[in-house]
C-alpha cells in the first residue's frame, strides 16, 4: 500500500515539475474552462443564426404593431389620399372677421403676411379658414351628389369629413384681391398673389399643402396654404410631411 501511495505522490510531483505548456494531459479546470468558452461560442453562433432566420417575421410583426397605434404608418391612416385631422376645439379659434375663424396661433402670422404683401403692392384675400367637420361633410357629400361624382373623384378636389386640413384651423385658402376670377382655380398660380406667396410665405411659416403632383395625389391647390409655425401645428401635419419626405406612399 505504502508503495502504491508513494508512486501516486511521485506521479503528482513529476506532473507538477513539467512546465504547464508542455503537459500532455491538461489539468481538469483548464478543460472545463475550454468547454464553457466553446458552449458560449456555439450559443452565440446559433442564436445569431436563429435571429437572422426569424427577423423577417419580427419586422412583419412590429410593422403590424405600429399600424395599430398609428404612430408609424402614415400611409395606412390615409383616406382617399387625405390624412385624418381632428376638429380644433372652439377655445383655440379666433375671428379674423365675422364668420371667418382661424386657429389663434395663426392670426398674427396671417396679418403680418398680408401687410408685407401689401407693401409690395400685392393684395391677399383670405377666402376660407377653419371649417367644422359637419360643414366639411355637407360640402363633400353635397358637391359629390350635385356633380354626380363617386367618392374617389370627389376626394381629388375636396377632403372627406374628418380629413380636411381646414378642421385644424391652421389652413387658409388665399386669393388675389385684384383677380377674383381665379379664386379656388388653378389659374390662381398666375396671379401676383401666388407668385408673392411662393417667394415669401415660408417667412410667415405658411406652406403650400397640395403642390403639383403631390404625393397624396390630391389635385393641385395653389390657393391652399397651411401654417406650420408652432410645434402643435407641426405635429398636426407630421404625417403629411413625413410621407412627402419618405415618398413611401403607393404609386
Ligand atoms: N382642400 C384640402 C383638400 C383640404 O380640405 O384639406
Ligand atoms: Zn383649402
Amino acid at each position: 500500500m505504502k508503495f502504491v501511495n508513494r508512486a501516486k505522490e511521485a506521479r503528482i510531483e513529476n506532473t507538477d515539475e513539467i512546465p504547464f505548456a508542455h503537459r500532455k494531459i491538461r489539468p481538469r479546470n483548464f478543460i472545463s474552462a475550454t468547454r464553457i468558452y466553446l458552449t458560449i461560442f456555439l450559443f452565440i453562433i446559433s442564436s445569431s443564426a436563429i435571429f437572422l432566420f426569424l427577423s423577417p417575421f419580427f419586422s412583419q410583426f412590429s410593422s403590424k404593431l405600429t399600424t395599430i397605434d398609428g404612430s408609424n404608418s402614415s400611409k395606412d391612416a390615409l383616406l382617399l389620399g387625405h390624412f385624418p385631422y381632428p376638429e380644433v376645439s372652439d377655445e383655440y379659434l379666433i375671428d379674423l372677421y365675422p364668420g371667418f375663424k382661424v386657429h389663434k396661433d395663426t392670426l398674427s402670422a396671417l396679418l403680418k403676411m398680408r401687410s408685407a404683401a401689401a407693401k409690395d403692392g400685392v393684395y391677399l384675400v383670405f377666402l376660407s379658414g377653419f371649417r367644422s367637420v359637419d360643414l366639411q361633410r355637407e360640402i363633400f357629400y353635397e358637391n359629390k351628389s350635385i356633380r354626380n361624382q363617386i367618392a374617389i373623384e370627389r376626394a381629388k378636389v375636396s377632403a372627406p369629413p374628418g380629413y380636411s386640413e381646414h378642421a385644424t384651423g391652421f389652413a387658409v385658402d388665399i386669393g388675389d384681391r385684384d383677380m377674383r376670377k381665379t379664386d379656388f382655380e388653378t389659374s390662381f398660380e398666375s396671379t401676383p398673389a401666388f407668385r408673392w406667396l411662393l417667394k415669401n410665405a415660408a417667412k410667415y411659416h405658411f406652406v403650400l399643402s397640395f403642390p403639383k403632383d403631390n404625393i397624396q395625389k390630391v389635385s393641385y391647390e395653389p390657393w391652399h396654404w397651411r401654417f406650420e409655425g408652432t410645434v402643435e401645428a407641426l405635429r398636426q401635419f407630421e404625417a403629411a410631411n413625413r410621407s412627402a419626405i419618405d415618398k413611401e406612399l403607393p404609386k
